[in-house]
């Protein structure tokens, strides 16, 4: 069994500076001529976007995703989280976080009741961004990571270790009403207004948002899934919903560490998906308070901001008929001759529902 992955643990800024730690690619300034140099979009306010072979990134943490490009060395034993925003990172990271830690933590006292999952399993390159890099390598096995850089950008250490990576996916127009509203938080902090539903869905159709285009993140990681099957697991967040138990046995198996029979019958994977759930997690206080503080522009005031529905479907309330359709004919176009599907088409919606779509 797994032992705690301790990235939490690793010591605050404060700390760190005290005992002469690297300094971070902000502070060196390392990669600001790299930056400087780069397409630049402002459009999706209120993030700051730069393109960088081709997808574009936020450009905040730049530093950190070209620093792990670079410096991070992956281990065989190394679980990687990885997604395209919105899609279902934070409850992949409590699943994958209890999973793993089940042992150690009785749920019934687990650190997820009292951190938020992004603060159990951080993200690699805001660690190297944060100067964290050799905490990040002397951590013992084994380490727990997450990401959302395109499989495109991944480093050779990374591709070439044989570490597992687990990805998940989400129907793209829930991607993008989810984004929106997350937006609308981010800019709260501002005194800038969120750019409108209508231009942000345009943007992400293009791909001029965090990650690029969606289709090709998802089609990335989906095409390594099928080549190696037992290196890079991917999911569904809609699968997650639909098939809960199965889904998180097969993390446990993926993972290395199944659930044992006796584990089976005494409820455990049913425990670990209600800690995990949206009605649990949402209403810990950590998740209804908490305040984040970071000078990241594209972070969210609160943790709260990482909760919002957590449904299937949501699009339907926010997208016009001819916004659904048209993303479905370019999830369609996108992904044909791959075997991947990405969501309900707004027609399979239809008919499986009683509620029409909504008209905009
Ligand atoms: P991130 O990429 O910024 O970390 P991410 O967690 O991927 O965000 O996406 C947030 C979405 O996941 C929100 O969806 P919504 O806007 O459509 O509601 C959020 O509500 C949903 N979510 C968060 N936690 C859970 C959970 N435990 N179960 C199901 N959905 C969740």
């Amino acid at each position: 069994m797994a032992t705690l992955p301790s990235v939490n643990s690793i010591q605050p800024d404060s700390k760190r500076k005290q005992e002469g730690e690297e300094q971070t690619p902000k502070q060196s300034g390392e990669f600001d001529d790299l930056i400087s140099t780069l397409p630049l979009d402002e459009g999706l306010v209120p993030i700051r976007l730069r393109q960088y072979q081709g997808v574009w990134i936020p450009e905040y943490f730049f530093g950190g995703i070209i620093a792990v490009r670079q410096r991070f060395t992956a281990r065989p034993d190394d679980l990687l989280l990885v997604s395209y925003p919105k899609s279902g990172t934070t409850w992949l990271k409590a699943l994958a976080f209890a999973i793993m830690t089940r042992t150690q933590h009785p749920l019934v006292h687990h650190p997820l009741l009292s951190l938020n999952p992004h603060q159990c399993v951080e993200y690699l390159d805001r660690l190297f961004f944060d100067g964290k890099q050799s905490k990040v390598q002397a951590l013992p096995s084994p380490r727990i990571f997450s990401f959302h850089t395109t499989y495109s950008l991944l480093s050779d250490s990374i591709k070439g270790s044989g570490c597992r990576i687990i990805y998940i996916c989400r129907d793209p127009k829930d991607v993008i009403v989810s984004r929106w509203h997350f937006n609308a938080k981010i800019s709260s902090k501002t005194s800038k207004e969120p750019t409108p539903l209508m231009k942000a869905f345009e943007m992400f159709c293009e791909g001029v948002c965090p990650f690029g285009l969606i289709w090709d993140h998802a089609l990335g990681y989906w095409k390594e899934s099928l080549r190696r099957p037992d290196k890079v697991l991917f999911l569904k967040y809609e699968e997650l919903m639909e098939e809960p138990v199965a889904k998180v046995k097969r993390m446990a198996e993926f993972m290395g560490c199944p659930f044992s029979p006796d584990e089976e019958k005494e409820g455990m994977v049913e425990e670990v998906i209600r800690l995990c759930s949206f009605e649990k997690l949402s209403n810990l206080e950590i998740n209804t308070t908490g305040v984040i503080n970071s000078k990241d522009p594209a972070a969210p005031p609160t943790f709260a901001s990482f909760f919002r529905k957590g449904k299937m479907g949501d699009w339907k309330n926010h997208l016009s008929p001819k916004m659904a359709q048209r993303l479905d004919e370019i999830t369609q176009e996108k992904l044909e001759g791959s075997g991947l599907t990405l969501g309900r088409t707004c027609l399979e919606a239809a008919a499986k529902e009683e509620n029409p779509v909504h008209q905009v």
